[in-house]
């Protein structure tokens, strides 16, 4: 039987395995992380906490809901089929898994639960610090129980963009030359390596805007229902959907010429 629920009720779902996940991602931090494997590259790394932490995600959704889909960073979609008009839960273990890796206190569990093909509820954890984001389609974006609202900045020149980079040379390279003539035109860039935090930043204005090339469906989902209900556009370039070509995350008033000059700049080509 497919059943879905409404967005406060997987909502609730995802706050309790988050939390659970992200203890035990902070517990294995403190007992020592080394590189299980590597992925795309050889910097494309991947640990035990991130395998661990998956598996335990998936073992909860499997006791509480164990009709739905699934589609993780490190397990695919399982033994899932497609969701077929019911629920699919989109897992990202540790976002940041390098931040992560040298102990850097920017690395969160993203869980986001996707009803038809729409994500309907998200939350952002970060592993370190126990700061929470939350967010239902329609119902507002939330840290730690506090209402976001984006940035109220209408000036580029004024705004501090976060960004991030892939793991291919060629990839950071393209990046590299983007963001080299992005900067002149901004306040400053910040780098920061979770995209889920990065957009959960720019929902509540501790960063003005948030652009990226490379994103997977679990760098984004949570985090861009989070920005998108504290008011900010997330889109790709030319009005296509955010996703792996561009993710952009503005405010209105930023939303415009930022656009304008990431599609000058190709921000979404190169390899
Ligand atoms: C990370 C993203 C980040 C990106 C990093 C990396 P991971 O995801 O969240 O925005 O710049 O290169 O892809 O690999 O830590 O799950």
């Amino acid at each position: 039987m497919i059943r879905t629920a409404p967005p406060q009720e997987l909502l609730e779902i995802a706050i309790d395995v988050a939390r659970d996940a992200a203890a035990t991602a902070h517990r294995m931090r403190a007992e020592g992380v080394s590189v299980a494997a590597t992925k795309s590259t050889a910097t494309d790394v991947v640990t035990a906490a991130d395998r661990a932490v998956e598996r335990q995600v998936l073992d909860a959704l499997r006791r509480v809901r164990p009709e739905d889909a699934v589609l993780g960073e490190e397990y695919g979609a399982g033994e899932t089929g497609p969701a077929a008009g019911g629920v699919r839960w989109i897992i990202d273990p540790i976002d940041g898994t390098v931040n992560y890796l040298y102990g850097l206190p920017y690395c969160a569990v993203s869980l986001a639960a996707e009803v038809d093909g729409r994500v309907v509820a998200g939350v952002v954890r970060n592993v370190a610090t126990g700061e929470e984001w939350t967010a239902t389609a329609g119902g507002g974006a939330w840290r730690d129980g506090e209402r976001l609202g984006c940035s109220t900045e209408t000036d580029l020149g004024q705004a501090l963009v976060a960004t991030g980079f892939g793991y291919d040379p060629r990839r950071r390279a393209h990046q590299a030359r983007v963001v080299a003539e992005l900067i002149p035109h901004v306040r400053d860039i910040r780098r920061m390596g979770a995209a889920a935090l990065d957009l959960c930043l720019a929902a509540e204005g501790r960063v003005d805007a948030y652009y990226e090339k490379g994103l997977a469906a679990w760098d984004l989902a949570a985090g861009g229902l989070v920005a998108t209900e504290a008011g900010l556009r997330v889109t790709g370039l030319d009005g296509r959907p955010a996703g792996p070509d561009l993710v952009i995350a503005a405010p209105p008033a930023l939303f415009e010429p930022l656009h304008t000059r990431l599609a000058a700049l190709d921000a979404s080509g190169g390899p």
